[in-house]
C-alpha cells in the first residue's frame, strides 16, 4: 500500500500538468506539419500476423484469437508498407502505440519503455534525404510550437529549450564506430549541442542495403544531443521480391508468418519508400529537459516496473 500512497503523490507533483500541456502541444505540432504536407493520418493496428521483428530479441508479445495466434505490434512498418499502396494513399502517419517486451538487462535504461507511443511516417517513392529533411523540419518545428505556447509550462519545468539554427550534421556510423568505438552514439549525443543523423546500420531486412553495395544500408539514426540518446530511426525500404528474400534469408528468419506480405511483393505491388519512426515520450523527454522516459507518463511501463496499475 506503501507503492499506491507513493503514485498518488506522483499524481499530485506540480510537473505533471505541465508536462501533460506540453505534451498536448507536442503532438498538435507533430501531427499539423504533415497535414500540412499532405500526408494521410491512418489509426494504429494492434493485432496482426506479422510485426516488426525487430533488431533485438524481446520476449514475444501474442494473443490467442479462435485458431489464429496474433503478435501485438512492435511497430507499424509493414502495414506502412502495404498502406502505401491504396489508393492515393502516398504520403501517411500514425500515432501509434507499440509493444516491445524488452529482456531485463535494459531495466535501468532512461530509454526504453514496455509499451510506448510512436509518430510513425512513409512517403512513397522517397529517398533518405528527402526523408531526413522531413524530419529535421518537423523537430524544428514542433520545438518552435512548444516554445511559443508552452513558456510557462517551460519556465515551470526549469527548461530553457534549445532552438537551432544549422542543418542536422550527417554522420557515418563507420566513421563513427572508428573514432568512438561501439558506444558511439552515447559518446556523440553526450558530446553534441545539436541533434544529428546517423546513416548505415546493419539491421532489420527491411531497411534497404544500398543498391550495389552488399552490406551498406540507406538507414538513418536521429540522435537527441546533451546525452538524451535516441530519438528516431528509420530508411528507404526493400521492396523488391528477390531483395526480400535475400534479406530474410541472410537473417535466417521464418518466412511462413510473412507468407501475404512476399507475395505482395512477389506480385511487385509493394512501393519504394522511406519512412522513419519518432518515440513520443523521447521527444516529450527531451523537450521537458527531464533525464528519465519514466518522468513524463503517469503510468509506469519501464522495464523494471511492477505494473501497479
Ligand atoms: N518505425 C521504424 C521505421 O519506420 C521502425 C521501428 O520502429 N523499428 O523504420
Amino acid at each position: 500500500m506503501e507503492e499506491v500512497q507513493r503514485k498518488f503523490d506522483d499524481f499530485s507533483h506540480p510537473d505533471v500538468g505541465a508536462i501533460a500541456i506540453i505534451r498536448g502541444r507536442m503532438l498538435q505540432a507533430l501531427q499539423q506539419y504533415l497535414l500540412e504536407r499532405d500526408f494521410k493520418q491512418l489509426l494504429p493496428i494492434l493485432m496482426s500476423p506479422i510485426t516488426d521483428p525487430l533488431n533485438h530479441a524481446v520476449y514475444p508479445a501474442e494473443l490467442q484469437y479462435q485458431e489464429r495466434r496474433l503478435k501485438l505490434t512492435a511497430s507499424m512498418i509493414f502495414h506502412k508498407q502495404l498502406a502505401l499502396t491504396a489508393n492515393d494513399h502516398e504520403r501517411i502517419f500514425i500515432v501509434a502505440p507499440n509493444i516491445r517486451l524488452e529482456k531485463p538487462e535494459i531495466k535501468d535504461s532512461a530509454n526504453h519503455l514496455l509499451e510506448f507511443s510512436q509518430f510513425d511516417f512513409e512517403i512513397r517513392n522517397g529517398d533518405m534525404y528527402q526523408a531526413m529533411a522531413l524530419i529535421e523540419g518537423l523537430v524544428k518545428y514542433t520545438l518552435g510550437e512548444v516554445n511559443q505556447h508552452c513558456a510557462l509550462q517551460l519556465a515551470q519545468l526549469g527548461r530553457k529549450l534549445p532552438h537551432y539554427e544549422t542543418a542536422f550534421p550527417i554522420y557515418s556510423s563507420d566513421e563513427l564506430r572508428a573514432e568512438y568505438g561501439d558506444d558511439f552514439e552515447k559518446i556523440m549525443s553526450a558530446q553534441a549541442h545539436t541533434p544529428f543523423f546517423v546513416t548505415n546500420y546493419k539491421r532489420e531486412f527491411y531497411d534497404r542495403e544500398t543498391p550495389g553495395q552488399r552490406g551498406h544500408y540507406n538507414n538513418y539514426d536521429l540522435i537527441y544531443p546533451d546525452g538524451y540518446g535516441e530519438a528516431l530511426s528509420g530508411a528507404e525500404r526493400e521492396f523488391e521480391y528477390e531483395q526480400i528474400l535475400y534479406r530474410m534469408r541472410e537473417l535466417d528468419m521464418d518466412l511462413a508468418p510473412f507468407a501475404n506480405f512476399l507475395e505482395f511483393a512477389r506480385r511487385g505491388l509493394l512501393h519504394p519508400s522511406a519512412g522513419g519512426g519518432l518515440g513520443i515520450e523521447r521527444l516529450l523527454k527531451f523537450i521537458c529537459g527531464k533525464r528519465h522516459i519514466r518522468d513524463v507518463a503517469l503510468f509506469d511501463r519501464t522495464v523494471g516496473s511492477n505494473f501497479l496499475f
